[in-house]
Order: C-alpha cells, then structure tokens, then sequence
C-alpha cells in the first residue's frame, strides 16, 4: 500500500507553489468568464478511468519481453496495484478484468478483496483470441479459424459460453458490462467469405446480448488489423455500430484509440456514435503507426484534446458517462508509472475541454469565423491546466505530484522484495 501520510508529507514540498498556480488560473478564467477553476477541479475530482488488469505487468513484443520485476502474480496482486495507483491519482477507482487470464475461483470473495482497498469492477474482457483449456476441455476445440465467425457451430458455442460465462462472473464481481474484442478475421483473400462471418458474428452477439442482466451493457471494440492481417471481422467504427446494432439495444461501440487506420479523424467517429446513442466507452493510449499502445496523450495530445471536446458536446457541456479505460502495453517503462502519466494525460484533455468556450465557438461557426473558431479552441488547448488536476488529485487525498510520490514510497522496490524480480503477470 501507499500510505495516505506518506502522500501527505510528499504534498506539503508541493503545496505553496500549486496554491499560487491555481491563483492564477482561477484570475485568468475569471476574466475569460464562461467557467471557473471550481467547476472545472469538481468535474475532475468525479472523474474516473479503469486500469486493465493486463497493464500492471511488463508488456512486451514478439521480439523480446524486459520485465520491471515485482509484477502481480495474482489477481489480489493486481488489485493491490491498482489501489496503489489510485492512492496517487484519485482517479483509478476500478480494475478491468480479461477472462481467463483473470478466473477468480472465489468471485465474492475475490470481490471483499477489492472493496476493501476501494477498488470496483468495470468492464468484463471476454478473451475468445486464445484457446481456453477451462471451458474448451483441454484445447479440443481451437480459435484457429475463429471464434464468433468460426465455420464450425460447434467452436462458435465453446465462444458464446464463455462469453456468458464472463457476464455471470461479472455479476458476482459487481460489474455492469462486457467488452467484446474479437481477433477473428481473415489472412488470406478468400480464406473466408466477409459477408457470412460477419453475419455468425452479429448472430452470436445477438445471442450473447440476451443473456445481459437487467442493467448490463455490451461493447463491441473494433480494429483494423492483428492478429488478423487481411481483414478482421469487426474492422472499422461502422463495423462496429453494424454489429452493436444487430446485437440489440445495449450495445454500443467502444473506440480504442490505437484501433484506427493512420490519420483517421478519431474525433468524428465519436461525435457520429454519439450522434446515434451507440458511444459505449473508451480504450485510451496512444500511437504513431497502428496500434502502439504507448502513454496516452504522448504522442497526440491535441487529438485527444479534440476527442473530449466531443464528448462534451455529446453531453450537452458534460461528460457523458460511458466505459473510461487505458489500454497500454508497457514495453520498457514501470507500468505504474505509465499509468499515472496516462491518466495525468487523460484528465488534462478532459481540463482542457472544460476550458472551450462553447457559447463563443458556435457563434464563430455560425458566422463561418474559421479563424475565431481556431483561436478558441487553441486558447483552451494551449491553458496550463496542470495545476486543476493536481489541485483535483490533491483533494482526493491524492499526489500533487504522483510520479515523484510513487518513487518516493518505494513501491516498486518493495514489490520486487515481496514478489521476486521474474515474476509474470497472468494473462500476458
Ligand atoms: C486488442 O488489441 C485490445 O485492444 C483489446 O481491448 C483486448 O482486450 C486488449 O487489447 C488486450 O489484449
Ligand atoms: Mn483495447
């Protein structure tokens, strides 16, 4: 654990100088007058975004793997690792399971564990990409071919099973919903026929959406590519809504953003789901090239600027409240502390998109002002907002500065004392 005291002391190196920032923000946005620093640090002290259970271990790629040592081996130890994460950033208060590399024997049990470090269940990830001994007796069936699109009836059941399987856990973990990934696709041209798989997809879905509880929702996350190389299934944002909407009314879309084609306009797409009320929720990271999975906004900060600019368009000047979770893969970094500079990222993004003078920009776009409507926008990109979410951290008993809090309490080291430095997290 990170002591609260611990943060505490580490704040008050901190405190003199965020209370002059935020002096000074509070004066300049007083004068631009359409929010106040008040407004904009209570919306981030409610804001919260998942930490997968997958990204607390050492990610890796086929050309090697360099573990930071100390990784959770079990899913207590995950939940262990999102607490502490929380601890520092006020902002992490739930975990995202990925089912079987996490397969609580002890559900309830499993979730007492997890309340008491304050942490909650947010999505369940179905994993139908590898084979899965639990429920396909010992690898009989494969996902070679597909799961959802496979040819074989019989494979496509073993998938929805375990899709149904996921939900009920989710029920006792206290979790409201299902992330669908599907890496079914095709390789070669001709391998498959697009129309019929997709039509086995949307049929299965349709099947898997009957079994969510009342309350439930259901995502369907797109991607272009991998480990499909010719085409996947659940290809593009239009795939993606095509399938949530043959799947029934609680499904929606979940847009990651790493799953898109180079320059696709990712803030369009949102604001077309949006537009149908098929938006479900938000895999964040970022990348150069496909899907990178590297540290949210550190690539394409304006980006994920213009993303929450949508969003709170969609929700009519607030957030709407959809599934908010970083994806990442950390290949050399301490996945902790990609975590926090992540989640640092996401909220400044969120800070930045508060700070757009909505009344003003769609006075200029009405009057066609392209160069007024640029200028607002910037000015709300180009405000340093740090100080608004170190303040929002700092009042839920989080770190003004987490990175250098994190080090600090030594986390790492102590981890690696009572874990071993080979450890593998689960699943990856
Ligand atoms: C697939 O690349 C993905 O983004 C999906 O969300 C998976 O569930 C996750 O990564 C973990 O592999
Ligand atoms: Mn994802």
């Amino acid at each position: 654990m990170i002591e609260p005291e611990a943060i505490a002391d580490h704040n008050r190196q901190h405190e003199a100088r965020l209370a002059r920032d935020l002096d000074h923000l509070a004066q300049a946005l007083a004068d631009d007058g359409h929010v106040t620093v008040e407004e904009v640090i209570s919306a981030l002290v409610e804001f919260s975004v998942a930490a997968p259970s997958w990204a607390v271990g050492t990610g890796g790629t086929r050309f090697g793997r360099f573990p930071v040592g100390g990784e959770p081996r079990t899913t207590e130890e995950k939940i262990d690792d999102v607490a502490a994460l929380h601890a520092l950033t006020g902002s992490n208060g739930s975990i995202s399971l990925h089912v079987p590399w996490d397969d609580p024997e002890d559900p309830e049990g499993l979730r007492r564990y997890a309340t008491d470090r304050g942490i909650r269940f947010d999505a369940m990830n179905s994993n139908t990409f590898q084979d899965n001994p639990s429920t396909t007796g010992g690898g009989r069936f494969t996902y070679k071919f597909g799961s959802l699109a496979n040819t074989d009836p019989a494979v496509r059941e073993v998938a929805m099973e375990h899709n149904r399987h996921v939900i009920d856990l989710g029920v006792k973990l206290g979790s409201e919903a299902l992330t669908v990934w599907l890496a079914d696709g095709i390789n070669h041209p001709g391998q498959a026929d697009h129309r019929d798989q997709f039509e086995r997809v949307a049929g299965c879905l349709r099947e898997i959406h009957d079994h969510l509880p009342d309350g439930w929702h259901m995502y369907t996350e797109h991607k272009p590519y991998e480990p499909a190389f010719y085409a996947t299934v659940n290809q593009d944002w239009g795939s993606s809504l095509l399938l949530a909407q043959a799947a029934g009314e609680r499904a929606s879309c979940l847009v990651d953003l790493g799953h898109h084609l180079p320059n696709a306009n990712i803030e369009q797409i949102v604001s077309r789901l949006a537009m149908v009320g098929r938006l479900g929720g938000f895999h964040f990271n970022d990348s150069k090239y496909g899907d990178d999975d590297l540290t949210t906004g550190s690539i394409k900060p304006f980006q994920l600027f213009l993303i929450f600019g949508e969003l709170i368009r969609a929700g009519d000047g607030k957030l709407p409240s959809l599934a908010y979770m970083i994806d990442q893969s950390h290949n050399i970094k301490d996945p902790l502390e990609d975590l926090i500079q992540s989640t640092g990222a996401v909220s400044i993004a969120y800070a930045q998109a508060m700070l757009i003078d909505r009344t003003a920009l769609q006075e200029a776009q009405a009057g066609n002002d392209a160069a007024r409507a640029q200028h607002i926008l910037q000015s709300a990109f180009r405000t340093d907002v740090r100080p608004l979410v170190a303040e929002a951290r700092r009042r839920t008993g989080g770190a003004i500065d987490p990175l250098g809090a994190y080090r600090a309490a030594g986390y790492r080291r102590a981890v690696i004392d009572l874990r071993g430095t080979n450890t593998v997290a689960t699943g990856l």
